[in-house]
């Protein structure tokens, strides 16, 4: 049933690496437009390729920010010139990729208030940025950023009780830090710094929008018990740091109403509220509405796995997130198993041995059972305890269209038709491809094996496809068990992003999986969550729950089911390689040496024990291919 004329509609927006979405929906939530723009082939004068720069480095990625905000003028004027009514929309919402940071030059606060409805964006602020380039959530390059930060909160676990993490390059306070050094005049210059969520928040407020509690947990400053920034972490990131951040405030904030610029340009109407915008993993997990006991797995440029788990198994890999939708919760707990040990801290005694792990893996639990803890008994709390897990894995999209370019002329259907034409577990072929170092686990390199477990340089093109699809998944399935995912009666894997709407990609994900796969009728969650989010944001001041407010939403739909034989799939090989190239306790940057110096001039390295060994700076490491 279409909505009446005149009935209130909800904006949710996604800024996310590749594009620039849009959902509307009405009160009764059904979708009731969509739009996008895609950076790479819409806006080609900015040369990126999935939407970034990636460096000569190879470790630097960014993406320049007027793409962003000439992004915005395309995708308003699409949805203009589509038919839609702006002065409908009672609220707007929106999310970004996360960590992504934005610098704001002196000055561009006056020009945000004083936008001309007559010019483009893009124009307007083509003078405001102190930094053209932002990094985002690719870039690996601030790893002694992240070293220095860890020595000054006091080791890498004390950052993780913290911050809910402990320190990673791509966090948006060691990109800050990495800036200051090294591009001191354009930081001297910066006069505000945002997430990418906050950054397009800005744009509609014509002022600067706060950044919320959900997607500052992913920047290593703020204190997620005390949500507000912590003071060690800001003294050894930047100076007045506190002063460029702004007060963080809760992600279901109404920040006030849209700027006049919108009203006069499009026809908004001056009511309409912006609630503040978030990251896009908050945010999908708005749109997805997780249950306990789903997993959900999230296939876009990077590849995400959420798990809501009543009690959480210690791991050695995490974050923790402030929860996106229910204020007093946390909505990410990750541990984390392997031992990212930083010599100067100290932080390790017995050199990572089963012993030394376990008791870290003990100190975590009691760090999250102190957060847990907060306002309750602590068992009662645990049992009630949201306790979202998230893993993201960066080798996702990118390497499976670097794989259909060259086993299936570029073709998703011949990609459907491999699939289709290969059976499950490949014949015993698999493979690694991490093309870029992964976040999880953090290592590099393609590896290919064939039934006999021996490696080889290349497989067949229709095994490769199998390969690449069910290596990713066979490492989600792999990282969801180490954090307590178990199949129980009645588990859901809810699938989303790009990869979702492709069956045969989703009958692999369940038989790997070995459970059931559902969709929502939208392939992107992120941007259906932020719509939620808008809708929400107008009543959760008066106490109204998340949960109530999207109950009419439709129910995830079955696409795929495992096959009956799915359980008998084994992959030991896999499981014990990718555990073992976890378990040496090698600092990353030790990692990216070793990437240089292997003796056997690999291109492809990663650690784990091995036949080889190389020394680098006093450290064993190993190069894993057959040398
Ligand atoms: C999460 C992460 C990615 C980005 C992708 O920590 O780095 O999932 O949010 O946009």
């Amino acid at each position: 049933m279409a909505s009446a004329p005149r009935a209130p509609l909800y904006l949710g927006l996604d800024l996310s690496t590749q594009q620039l979405k849009a959902v509307v929906i009405d009160g009764e939530l059904r979708v009731v437009h969509q739009s996008g723009v895609q950076f790479d082939a819409e806006l080609p004068e900015f040369r990126t390729q999935g939407g970034v720069h990636i460096h000569t480095d190879r470790l630097t990625v960014t993406s320049p920010v007027l793409m962003w905000v000439k992004a915005l003028d395309l995708l308003l004027d699409k949805m203009k010139r589509a038919g839609l009514d702006f002065s409908r929309v009672r609220a707007l919402s929106g999310s970004g990729q996360q960590h992504g940071s934005v610098f704001w030059r002196r000055g561009a606060s006056e020009t945000l208030k004083h936008l001309d409805p007559d010019q483009d964006l893009h124009q307007l602020l083509q003078d405001s940025f102190s930094v053209s380039d932002s990094p985002v959530w690719m870039d690996s390059s601030s790893t002694q950023q992240c070293e220095d930060l860890q020595a000054a909160a006091g080791g890498a676990l004390r950052l993780a009780e913290i911050t809910g993490s402990r320190a990673y390059e791509r966090f948006t306070g060691n990109q800050i830090a990495k800036l200051r050094q090294s591009r001191a005049e354009e930081f001297q210059d910066t006069e505000r710094i945002s997430l990418v969520s906050s950054f397009a928040a800005s744009l509609f407020l014509g002022g600067y929008a706060a950044i919320d509690y959900s997607d500052g947990s992913g920047m290593n400053l703020l204190d997620i018990r005390t949500r507000n920034w912590s003071e060690i972490c800001l003294q050894a990131t930047a100076p007045h740091l506190d002063q460029l951040l702004g007060a963080p405030l809760p992600s279901t904030s109404v920040l006030g109403p849209v700027s006049s610029y919108f009203v006069h340009r499009y026809g908004f109407s001056e009511s309409c509220s912006v609630v503040a915008f978030t990251g896009d993993n908050p945010a999908s997990l708005a749109g997805m509405r997780l249950q306990p006991g789903d997993v959900a797995v999230s296939l876009g440029t990077s590849d995400t796995v959420f798990l809501w788990l009543q009690q959480p198994r210690p791991a050695l890999e995490g974050h923790v997130f402030c929860n996106p939708v229910e204020q007093q919760e946390y909505m990410a707990l990750l541990w984390y198993t392997h031992t990212h040990t930083h010599k100067q801290t100290g932080e390790l005694s017995g050199e990572g041995s089963m012993m030394s792990r376990k008791s870290e893996g003990t100190r975590l639990l009691d760090a999250s059972a102190m957060l847990v803890r907060k306002g309750g008994g602590a068992r009662d709390r645990l049992q009630c305890f949201r306790c979202f897990v998230i893993s993201s894995f960066k080798n996702g999209s990118l390497t499976r269209e670097r794989v259909r370019n060259e086993c299936a002329g570029a073709s998703w259907e011949l990609f459907s038709a491999a699939l289709r034409d290969t059976p499950l577990g490949n014949h015993g072929n698999i493979g690694f491809y991490f093309e870029t170092m992964e976040i999880t686990p953090p290592v590099i390199g393609v590896h290919r094996f064939d039934s006999a477990d021996c490696e080889v340089s290349s497989l067949s093109p229709q095994v490769e496809v199998r390969a690449v699809v069910e290596g990713q998944f066979l490492s989600r399935r792999l990282h969801a068990e180490r954090l307590g995912y178990s199949i129980i009666p009645g588990t859901r894997v809810l699938a989303t992003g790009g990869a979702s709407s492709n069956k045969e990609i989703l009958q692999v994900l369940s038989d790997v999986f070995n459970a059931p796969v559902y969709t929502i009728d939208l392939s992107d969650s992120t941007c259906l969550g932020s719509a939620y989010r808008a809708l929400h944001g107008l009543v959760a001041e008066s106490g109204a729950s998340f949960v109530d407010v999207v109950k009419k939403a439709p129910e995830p739909r079955l696409v795929a089911t495992p096959h009956p034989k799915a359980k008998e799939v084994r992959r030991p090989l896999y499981d014990d390689a990718l555990l073992a190239s976890e378990a040496e306790p090698c600092s990353r940057s030790l990692r990216q040496e070793l990437h240089e110096t292997c003796p056997h001039n690999h291109r492809n390295t990663f650690c784990s024990p091995a036949e080889t060994n190389t020394s680098v700076s006093g450290d064993t490491l190993r190069c894993t291919t057959s040398c």
